[in-house]
């Protein structure tokens, strides 16, 4: 079956009035000059246009007199460019931005589409084909729109098997039996699709790069990547490897990987120069080292520096980066020992290195100090390392967040994080100014995001988990922007602009994550998973494992002191923060259990106990789920059959995992404390 393009399946547009008062901007596409990238971009509007208004616009090219009206599209520089942008407006332009306006000339109604690069451009015509499927008025149409961060990066765990690490829809798009695919076509329109929500670059394997993976930056796998790399590249996408920190071992037959051996750093030299012979704008490395397994500096009793800045020396001479991830912790740790704290160990292993990266380094943290938990305080490394470029790593894909069975939009927790004042620089230092780099004047920052998407029909398993896909990239783009304003967005270009849709779509979206928090993990408990695929209740499925994740329920409390009295965790974090976080009273409620040991008969400021919260909060939670499935019922006929019908399936099963949850989770809590439920629902002793 034919996969669905998500919020790029066009749908024609029927407003007779709007077609024709737009009909004289978009009846024939002018490019000023006639460049691959640029026709590309010319084309993709071509088929928005067709497939939206039914035109078949003809892309010219010839000089521009003869052109009548339309839209004209071009770099910023060029002479016809230049008879409709002014100074002002030009050196408003970023290197990866555009700008969109309406002018009428000669009597002509003309858009212009113009931008510094040929990204810029393919950017530009996405939102001009967003802006006309949401019916803007073309006739006031002015924008200028730059990206904020420099980094907007989707990490893929694909595996070349064609499994995916973590991954809930399908198998790989890139790998399969050992090889890189063959066919073009799904990658080709997934690059239209993160184009479309401002995504610059993509890694394509996954972080633990094991087996033959290793050999992707070989001759063996090279040619096939640069195909690859040539359709990500027309969408202004540039490719990144992960690689593996003993590549010098496994590929180059040396014996050792020590990132001050002069052989090795001879060897990745070599290598990285014939990478660039094969793909000339390739982005960087993505390296997880010394974590979970995975080899690194530490093998050689080096630092994560040494080994960054050795790959990022290689690197420098063709303009590509090393990304380097933080998430350094030991996962064969003892859970006897109750003054290790896994929640420390990113800013222990990486503080002491601030400014001691090169500029071509950036540190990937993901957004909490654990592990993409349901809730986790944002990782003190933001706002802690002001000499070292920084990227935040979210979890697109549903992990620990029900795995696209649950509905559980994130955008509003990822609102939540970049909002966060880390206090670093006075008031005001959000992380939002620290992952855009503007806080600290850093070139090398942004955002990570572990793709969602695999082989099946509707690319992310369930449907509307699409809309954490377009969220990623469009915070990435621009962090300041409203998540409901983003959701909409999405809703609407995805279903179209019924009312009714809007409005239950948006209500689900955004209550989602609350909801699935409420009858899992709240009050930043965390790690009640099933230990190895994540899915599902397991009260103590962590807990007296190596992994470091803990809750230490006992029959009278719960929760880690993580307080500048307990692990210590707390000192980590600006005074400000460490003040807040160290103060049961003031820390904020849902991360109360994160930062805290707390009796299950202390009072919240409700005035309920914890244990009647955990009890409430539970089954609020799985009732919840109920409105969730009213609100879509009520769509019922307004959807595309397929969708209506996948999504219900999903939400049965939420509805019954939700149950689940609530029962394991309370029936737990009241065998540990002895403590009834007030309301006398939980009733297993
Ligand atoms: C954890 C995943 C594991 C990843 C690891 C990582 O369970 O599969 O390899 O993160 O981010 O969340 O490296």
């Amino acid at each position: 079956t034919q996969y669905t393009m998500c919020w790029l399946d066009y749908k024609r547009c029927e407003d007779e009035n709007y077609i024709n008062k737009v009909l004289p901007f978009i009846s024939n596409i002018y490019i000023v000059e006639n460049n691959y990238y640029i026709r590309n971009a010319a084309l993709e509007l071509k088929e928005g246009l067709r497939s939206v208004f039914g035109i078949d616009p003809i892309i010219q090219t010839n000089s521009y007199p003869d052109f009548k009206q339309g839209t004209v599209i071009g770099k910023l520089g060029n002479d016809v460019m230049e008879r409709f942008i002014s100074k002002t407006e030009r050196d408003k332009v970023a290197d990866e931005g555009f700008l969109i306006k309406s002018v009428t000339n000669d009597s002509k109604s003309i858009i212009v589409l113009a931008a510094k690069s040929e990204s810029g451009i393919i950017y530009g015509v996405f939102e001009l084909i967003n802006r006309l499927r949401l019916k803007s008025d073309l006739s006031s149409l002015n924008i200028i729109e730059n990206p904020k961060a420099a980094l907007r990066i989707i990490n893929h765990w694909d595996n070349m098997d064609g499994s995916i690490e973590r991954g809930y829809a399908g198998d790989s798009i890139f790998f399969s039996n050992g090889r890189i695919k063959k066919s073009l076509k799904r990658i080709k329109d997934y690059a239209r699709l993160l184009a479309s929500t401002g995504i610059n670059g993509i890694v394509i394997n996954n972080v633990n790069v094991r087996g033959k993976a290793v050999w992707l930056i070989t001759p063996k796998f090279l040619p096939q990547l640069s195909e690859i790399a040539e359709i990500f590249r027309l969408y202004g996408i540039k490719l990144y490897l992960s690689i593996n920190f003993a590549s010098p071992i496994y590929i180059g037959g040396l014996s050792t990987a020590d990132p001050l051996d002069p052989g090795v750093i001879r060897w990745w030299q070599d290598t990285v120069k014939m990478i660039y012979t094969y793909i000339p704008d390739f982005g960087g490395f993505l390296v997880k080292a010394d974590s979970e397994f995975n080899p690194g500096p530490y093998v050689y009793g080096r630092s994560h520096a040494d080994g960054a800045n050795m790959l990022a020396k290689a690197l420098l001479p063709y303009g590509g980066i090393v990304i380097w991830r933080a998430f350094v912790y030991n996962c064969l740790q003892d859970w006897r020992d109750t003054k290790t704290d896994r929640a420390k160990a990113a800013y222990d292993n990486f503080k002491p290195l601030d400014g001691k990266f090169l500029d071509n380094v950036v540190l990937q943290i993901k957004y909490g100090p654990m592990d993409f938990q349901v809730r986790e305080p944002v990782s003190p490394l933001f706002g802690g390392m002001e000499k070292t470029n920084q990227m935040i790593e979210f979890q697109i894909t549903q992990e620990y967040t029900g795995q696209q069975i649950h509905l559980c939009y994130l955008g509003t927790l990822w609102k939540e994080i970049l909002e966060f004042d880390t206090y670093c620089k006075g008031e005001g230092s959000y992380v939002k100014r620290i992952v855009d780099g503007s806080l600290f004047g850093r070139k090398y920052c942004g955002f990570a995001g572990v793709s969602n998407i695999g082989n099946s029909i509707n690319w992310t398993g369930h449907d509307l988990a699409q809309a954490n896909l377009w969220t990623f990239g469009r915070l990435a783009w621009d962090p300041d922007r409203s998540v409901e304003d983003i959701a909409k967005e999405w809703i609407l270009l995805t279903f179209g602009d019924d009312k009714k849709v809007l409005e239950n779509i948006l209500w689900m979206l955004l209550n989602s994550h609350r909801i699935y928090e409420k009858y899992t993990t709240p009050l930043g408990l965390g790690w009640m998973v099933n230990p190895g695929h994540h899915y599902g209740p397991n009260p103590e499925g962590y807990e007296y494992s190596k992994w470091g994740t803990y809750h230490r329920a006992d029959t009278k409390a719960i929760g880690v002191d993580r307080t500048s009295k307990g692990t210590g965790y707390t000192l980590q974090y600006h005074s400000h923060w460490q003040e807040i976080f160290d103060d049961m009273e003031k820390c904020p409620e849902e991360l109360l259990l994160f930062f805290h040991r707390v009796p299950y008969t202390h009072r919240l400021k409700s005035g309920k106990t914890l244990i009647q919260f955990m009890y409430d909060s539970h089954f609020e939670g799985a009732d919840e789920v109920d409105v969730l499935i009213q609100k879509w019922e009520e769509l019922k006929g307004k959807i595309d059959e397929n969708i209506f019908n996948r999504v219900s399936e999903r939400l049965k099963m939420q509805k019954e995992h939700a149950i689940e949850w609530r029962d394991v989770i309370n029936t737990y809590f009241y065998r540990k404390t002895g403590i009834p439920d007030e309301k006398g629902r939980v009733i297993y002793p």
